[in-house]
């Protein structure tokens, strides 16, 4: 084998997301946890963090990253999450619908099909890759409801038609809520007529749109865990939905092929 470690290849740097991201808190959490005294967390984005995993796969070099699942990437490649045995990235967790407080009463018929929203990990991961294969995002949710009639009929029914209703969804640059509100967004506006508004901000921005009331809902909130700060910040301010899809994990992620099982190796 190599004569340098993993931890020497890989520079003691950690590939890390968006910095508003719960994922980079989790990480940094487990540096603290875990002792990995002269490791660096790099900050980026959901694109630059798979740009780089699919750099390191190609050269077959090491590389850890902050991963998480439904997430394409999994698919794709043959990867596996460092064990976590201090828990610093939460069990498994669920992503939850959140809405401005007052939407309830304003547009019944949005709130209600985003209280009836719910999908399955496998369901979001299909979206996730077509859109990964190059589908663009409209299309791959169109796609994934024109082939799913039954469960978003599940959604809709009942629900009365807009009147000209517009209606405003916040999302992150994450693969996994590209996804979702993209599916959000055309089931409420190919089956009930409303216009929607997918604005992308920053994970901060996000939960303070919501809260603040300038932003209608957001399918993005992992909870209890991954957003547990914006949740405490912002929870009098919002109205919880509940889960949308659960069964999801975040943590360390690396390739089958890197001779390391536990996030407590790094240190050797
Ligand atoms: N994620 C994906 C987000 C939530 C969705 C795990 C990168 C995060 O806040 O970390």
């Amino acid at each position: 084998g190599s004569a340098k470690s993993v931890a020497e290849q890989v520079k003691r740097q950690i590939v890390g997301i968006d910095p508003g991201a719960g994922i980079m808190k989790s990480a940094n959490q487990a540096i603290e946890a875990y002792g990995l005294d002269g490791w660096k967390l790099v900050e980026g984005s959901s694109a630059a963090m798979t740009a780089a995993l699919d750099k390191a796969i190609k050269e077959k070099k090491p590389i850890i990253v902050t991963g998480w699942t439904p997430h394409w990437m999994f698919a794709k490649y043959d990867l596996k999450y460092l064990a976590d045995p201090k828990n610093a990235f939460g069990g498994e967790e669920s992503i939850h619908t959140v809405v401005r407080l007052g939407l309830k009463t304003d547009q019944p018929s949005a709130y209600q099909v985003l209280d009836r929203f719910e999908w399955t990990p496998d369901d979001m991961a299909a979206v996730m890759s077509a859109i990964q294969e190059g589908k663009k995002p409209e299309e791959a949710a169109k796609q994934w409801v024109d082939a799913n009639a039954a469960k978003v009929e599940g959604w809709v029914s009942g629900a009365a038609q807009a009147d000209g209703q517009s209606l405003k969804l916040g999302y992150v640059a994450w693969d996994s809520e590209i996804a979702s509100t993209n599916v959000v967004k055309y089931v409420l506006e190919s089956k009930l007529g409303y216009k929607v508004t997918a604005l992308q901000v920053e994970a901060g921005p996000m939960w303070a749109g919501v809260a603040g009331g300038d932003t209608d809902a957001m399918v993005a909130a992992w909870l209890p865990t991954t957003h547990a700060d914006y949740w405490s910040k912002y929870k009098d301010k919002v109205e919880d939905l509940g889960p949308n899809l659960s069964g999801t994990k975040t943590g360390l992620v690396v390739p089958a092929y890197v001779d390391l099982s536990s996030i407590e190796d790094l240190n050797k």
